[in-house]
């Protein structure tokens, strides 16, 4: 369906566009490239957020979709603001968000003669998009962008609208898209009564509830799913929000620096339904010395995105679908048939609630990491244990948080004290796994949603490639929460050197300044805190703060302890040939 053909310009009919698809926030920097267009944003409903960076921009919009569950939109100037676009876009890529980037080029007439700012725009981006939407007319702009956000919703991933910048003027003759939406459905009726079969006759089955229920908004029916089933739920990796964690069979997540309860249980399936979830291959490595994937066992596995049934782990059943629609779909086929595993239930529940509470214990009871680098760099320090002041944060997070994390050790070791109630809540750097994630993300999911609290874990190293955006805080009075782990070090990297170099340390230790001070001097707050009692208190005056529209960040001061390194799979012993380099062996 189309709004009535008009004449107008082809940056009233993008603007018109951006307004039939409901945008209401757009995040960039200013740019002569499209401001024929942004001059009529504010006719239009539309507020431009001006940020420090384009990077920041684009992990703007991806916590702003990731959070409200609309578009997240950007827009850069043609050439460099483009091409620093390129990070986040990547990002949003592997995070599965409906983030539309508009990326304004140089003019069509001048093209290939090397002029300003002039560089080919669609090959960058085509590895880490959904879709490209090219504009090869002005008479097509319209058409063109209601495409890119209708892809960028149908695939669940990042459009890039392409738009040459002569293209920005002139008259055009054109109707305005309205946004169509396509359900995906519960799947085909063969795989869903296998899947419901296998469930029936499975002894001991686990949920594995991944993005898609989440993205899928299926969180009501993995519940009632899980509760036909008496089956243990365990969240993928860095979807900690995709099963209430207060439910008794809420499990915990898998992979790195997830929870040993999950990972036991999930360790004794017969059949896993896989909801929602690409199986990812960092997600399920082992971790805590377990290698928990149940080889034997059967998996049915749901997603929406059919190229990915089958992919990475081995499965029985293979169901393209939406995931809200799968499991409403298993449980009408359960609801009527006989279960196997109705006979275990007690048991099962027991056994979810006993290694839940040895895993409770065991983390209360893990103040501090205990292999020889750690307890020799804690020794002498003054500074609090990252673990303790991750369960003093955990203890204060208010009720509806928005939490986004970072890449690095303390963010990583994070995993195991985040715990949420409702989707939407984890914003976790995900595969792409960049350092400068979190800050930048949690500030567009602020925008998408002013009245919960947004807090963002971050390294002091991360911190550094992405505290630019406290400008864009101060400046918007946009109210976020930033908890910087001052370790003085790239932690994550430097337990490499202390794993596999003979502790050879390279460009791994860090000078700070203080960031407290550096965050009173962009305008905003900071506060140091060296005590655990003062963790709780900290996070909830900055909390506070939010609503008067004051970004506080909360500088930690830690030790230099490190937790498991990220990527133990990945790295070997070093071996060297040459005599010169022997004693790097
Ligand atoms: C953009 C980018 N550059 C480099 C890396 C490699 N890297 C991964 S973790 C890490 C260290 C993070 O240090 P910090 O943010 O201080 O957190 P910590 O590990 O100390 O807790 C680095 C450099 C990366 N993931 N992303
Ligand atoms: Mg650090």
């Amino acid at each position: 369906m189309t709004i009535k053909r008009q004449r107008m310009s082809p940056s009233e009919a993008l603007v018109e566009t951006l307004a039939s698809y409901g945008v209401r926030d757009v995040f960039g920097i200013v740019g002569s490239a499209f401001m024929d267009a942004l001059d009529i944003f504010p006719a239009a409903g539309i507020r431009f957020v001006p940020v420090a960076h384009e990077q920041g921009a684009a992990h703007m919009a991806d916590g702003y979709a990731r959070v409200s569950g609309r578009h997240g939109v950007c827009i850069a100037q043609n050439g460099p603001g483009v091409t620093n676009f390129v990070t986040g876009i990547a990002a949003a890529y592997w995070a599965h968000s409906p983030v539309v980037f508009i990326t304004p080029e140089t003019g069509s007439m001048t093209m290939g003669l090397g002029g300003f700012q002039e560089t080919e725009q669609l090959p960058i981006f085509s590895r880490i998009t959904r879709y490209q939407g090219h504009v090869n007319s002005p008479a097509r702009m319209a058409e063109i962008a209601g495409r890119c956000f209708d892809r960028a919703l149908l695939e669940l991933g990042p459009a890039q609208l392409n738009i040459p910048r002569d293209f920005f003027y002139g008259e055009t003759e054109t109707s305005i898209p309205v946004p169509t939406r396509i359900g995906r459905g519960a799947g085909d009726g063969a795989a869903l009564d296998a899947a419901a079969q296998l469930l029936a006759d499975a002894r001991f089955p686990v949920l594995l509830a991944g993005g898609g229920v989440i993205l899928g908004e299926a969180t009501a029916e993995t519940v009632a799913l899980a509760e036909l089933l008496g089956a243990p739920v365990c969240n993928s990796y860095l979807h900690n929000d995709s099963f209430p964690a207060s439910h008794p069979l809420w499990a915990g997540p898998l992979g790195y620096q997830g929870s040993k309860a999950a990972m036991k249980l999930i360790s004794q399936a017969d059949v896993v339904l896989a909801l929602g979830t690409r199986l990812g291959p960092f997600g399920t490595l082992p971790q805590h010395g377990l290698d928990y994937w149940p080889q034997a066992a059967r998996v049915i596995q749901v997603d929406s995105d059919a190229r990915v049934l089958g992919l990475v782990k081995p499965i029985s059943v293979g169901i393209h679908a939406d995931a809200r629609a799968a499991a409403a779909a298993l449980i009408e086929r359960l609801g009527s048939q006989p279960r196997a595993a109705d006979a275990s239930r007690d048991q099962r529940l027991g056994r979810i609630a006993a290694e839940k509470r040895a895993w409770e214990e065991e983390l209360e009871g893990w103040t501090h990491e205990r292999d020889p680098f750690s307890l020799e760099v804690a020794r002498d320090s003054k500074y609090m244990h990252p673990r303790q002041t991750l369960r003093e944060l955990e203890r204060a997070m208010p009720e509806s948080a928005m939490v986004s994390t970072d890449i690095g050790n303390i963010c990583s070791v994070a995993n195991s004290y985040l715990r949420f109630e409702r989707p939407r809540s984890m914003l976790a750097a995900m595969s792409f796994g960049n350092c400068g994630y979190a800050f930048p993300v949690v500030c567009g999911a602020k925008v998408a949603a002013p009245e919960r609290p947004a807090i963002a874990y971050v390294g002091d190293g991360a911190w550094g490639l992405s505290l630019n955006e406290l400008l864009t805080c101060a400046r918007e009075r946009l109210g976020v929460t930033v908890v910087v782990f001052n370790n003085c070090q790239w932690g994550a990297e430097k337990k490499n050197h202390v794993d596999f170099y003979s502790r050879r340390f390279q460009a791994v230790n860090l000078v700070n300044p203080s960031w407290s001070g550096v965050a009173r001097a962009f305008g905003c707050e900071g506060v140091t805190v060296e005590r655990l009692a003062d963790v709780g208190p900290a996070l909830r005056a900055a909390v506070r703060a939010q609503g008067e529209g004051r970004t506080t960040v909360l500088e930690m001061m830690v030790t230099q302890e490190l937790g498991d390194p990220f990527r133990r799979d990945a790295l070997s012993k070093p071996v060297r040939h040459l005599e010169k380099y022997r004693a790097y062996g």
